[in-house]
């Protein structure tokens, strides 16, 4: 092994191997790969054909800043992941990738949340796809809280290890009268401080959508996910606005949040 290699332990498709060596030959690095076949090419996964070449630009991102020789990434090195969900009163794919552009593509069946998804992906520069199918003639909360908890979950894969990320972010989003202040802290820790003021009542649209249950879906996200979220509405009064200044906020955090900015792990206890 040469004298200056950085060594990347990672899992990492055997396909994508010959490509980030030559990236990495380019850059006149040398760069010495742990090679580990995943369970699932995620190659295969549909919207993730690219799989090559974010591997290279998320570990050249990484490579560029650690100030480690070795660098461990795991899970979730490549910021995308994919899921699905299926039960008796909802079927739901979803997938993110941390290292997008905020491209969204979003069916819930209410379009209200699909709105809310929309500012969340656009905003955070998540790309960001969700599919659900639920028992919206029983009521739209089965659908929300579902697609809450398998996108937290998803969150959670794609961040993997966090290694290098900001970890701490917060924001302040107003939309006309309504004022937003949003902290949050990829802690591992669930933690949800929720103090918006829905009594403005339903959204009007077809159908309406309640905006309580907007505290169900950000409550499913941040436990299946483990980030600790503050919502604290600083002032406003028509409830659509509420709502979407909390999203835009939330996804304002999330955007400054999971940025890298190093290689390590940001935690004194190594893990987070
Ligand atoms: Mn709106």
């Amino acid at each position: 092994m040469p004298a200056s290699a950085t060594i990347i332990l990672c899992q990492v498709p055997v396909a994508s191997a010959v490509v980030i060596q030559g990236a990495a030959k380019a850059r006149r690095q040398n760069v010495v790969l742990w090679l580990q076949e995943l369970q699932s090419d995620l190659a295969s996964i549909p919207g993730n054909r690219s799989m090559p070449n974010k591997v290279v630009a998320t570990l050249e991102r990484r490579i560029a800043g650690a100030s480690d020789r070795v660098i461990a990434i795991s899970e979730g090195f490549a910021d995308f992941a994919a899921k699905s969900r299926k039960t008796a009163e909802t079927a739901i794919e979803v997938s993110v990738d941390l290292d997008g552009t905020g491209a969204v593509d979003i069916a819930t069946g209410l379009p209200f949340f699909d709105h809310m998804l929309h500012q969340l992906g656009r905003h955070s520069n998540i790309d960001l796809v969700v599919k659900c199918d639920g028992d919206l003639a029983i009521d739209a909360h089965h659908s929300v809280e579902d697609t809450g908890i398998l996108l937290g979950e998803v969150l959670g894969e794609a961040l993997g290890d966090k290694a290098g990320v900001r970890r701490f972010a917060n924001s302040l989003v107003p939309l006309d009268e309504a004022l937003i202040e949003v902290a949050i802290d990829l802690s591992g820790r669930p933690y949800l401080h929720y103090e918006v003021d829905t009594r403005g009542g339903l959204i009007h649209g077809t159908p309406p959508f309640d905006p309580q249950l907007m505290e169900e879906f950000w409550r499913a996200v941040i436990t299946a996910a483990g980030i600790t979220l503050h919502i604290t509405m600083k002032r406003g009064t028509n409830t659509h606005h509420i709502i979407e200044a909390s999203t835009k906020a939330v996804a304002r955090a999330l955007r400054d949040a999971i940025v890298v900015t190093g290689g390590a792990i940001p935690s004194t206890k190594g893990v987070l």
